[in-house]
């Protein structure tokens, strides 16, 4: 029987990866982590896919990981090191390291490590009910899967502190305020909206979009100096690309580009 933990359906360009424990609010088990990394395996290897949607089934997008699960102790105290190690880190690198661009579509709560990967994905868009909660003190743990160096990042040492500590529950509106999101929709219109813009970015020119996340992520470690010489090289590879060539003579033939990825 196939595992149904994630769900998985391609459109125009863009793989549809729905997290599916719906019971459990879409809570992170083992299965779930082997799957998800599988289909991203899946999406990387079809040459037809520039973009990666990530998303819930039910009211949640995902309530993190699954508290129930042995790998957070079955008696002794768990090593939840390995766990970071074997499942999350690898995740959160995966998503930062592909060159799809992966979209975090947040249907509902977005709790404890689900909420920091939606953060790692590359744009972030969150339906009007959905809510992000570094849920991690409420239970003696801190945030992890690159919360402690997203959320300064994205939001400032003081606010990332204070999401850390008291760990409120960030409606919408607040996220998006805050930079968390990118945009919100109203609940009925966001995975057709979120479809939209993910099929836009699917037809973008794919050697510049991987580009343009791996530089604008370099930023955060780079100086200026270095950071103009990374775009020096990377503008010096797509200037050579047919895609290049053919949105300038798009632009001049007043038609839309059909990019190729080459
Ligand atoms: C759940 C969960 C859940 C299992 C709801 N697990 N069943 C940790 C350790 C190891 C290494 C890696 O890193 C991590 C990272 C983490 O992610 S730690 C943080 C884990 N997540 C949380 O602490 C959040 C726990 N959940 C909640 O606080 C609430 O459920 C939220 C605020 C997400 C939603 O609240 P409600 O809307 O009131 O829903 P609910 O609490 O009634 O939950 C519905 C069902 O889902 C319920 O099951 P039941 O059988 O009673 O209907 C919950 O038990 C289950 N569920 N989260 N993480």
């Amino acid at each position: 029987m196939s595992d149904a933990t994630v769900l998985d359906e391609a459109d125009s360009g863009v793989a549809i990866l729905t997290l599916n424990r719906p019971d459990k609010l879409n809570a992170f088990n083992e299965s779930m982590h082997a799957r998800l990394i599988e289909l991203i395996d899946n999406a990387e290897a079809d040459r037809e896919i520039n973009a990666v949607i990530l998303t819930g089934a039910g009211r949640a997008f995902s309530a993190g990981q699954d508290l129930g699960d042995r790998v957070m102790g079955d008696g002794g105290p768990p090593d939840l090191g390995d766990t970071l190690d074997r499942l999350y880190n690898p995740l959160v690198r995966r998503i930062r390291s592909s060159d799809l661009i992966f979209i975090a579509v947040v249907n509902g709560i977005a709790a404890g490590a689900a909420a920091n990967l939606a953060l790692a994905c590359d744009l972030v868009l969150a339906g009007r009910s959905a809510s992000f909660i570094q849920a991690f003190a409420k239970i003696g743990l801190m945030p992890d899967s690159g919360g402690t160096w997203l959320l300064p990042r994205l939001v400032g040492e003081t606010r990332a502190k204070a999401l850390a500590l008291l760990a409120p529950r960030v409606d919408a509106a607040q996220a998006c305020e805050w930079g968390l999101v990118w945009a919100v929709h109203d609940d009925e219109a966001l995975l057709t909206e979120a479809k939209k813009t993910a099929q836009s970015v699917a037809r973008g020119a794919a050697r510049a979009n991987a580009n343009i996340k791996r530089s604008i992520q370099a930023a955060a470690d780079n100086t200026l100096d270095e950071q103009l010489d990374l775009e020096r090289d990377c503008q010096r590879d797509l200037g050579r690309t047919e895609d290049y060539a053919e949105g300038v003579a798009a632009f001049l033939e007043k038609r839309p580009a059909q990019f190729k990825g080459r």
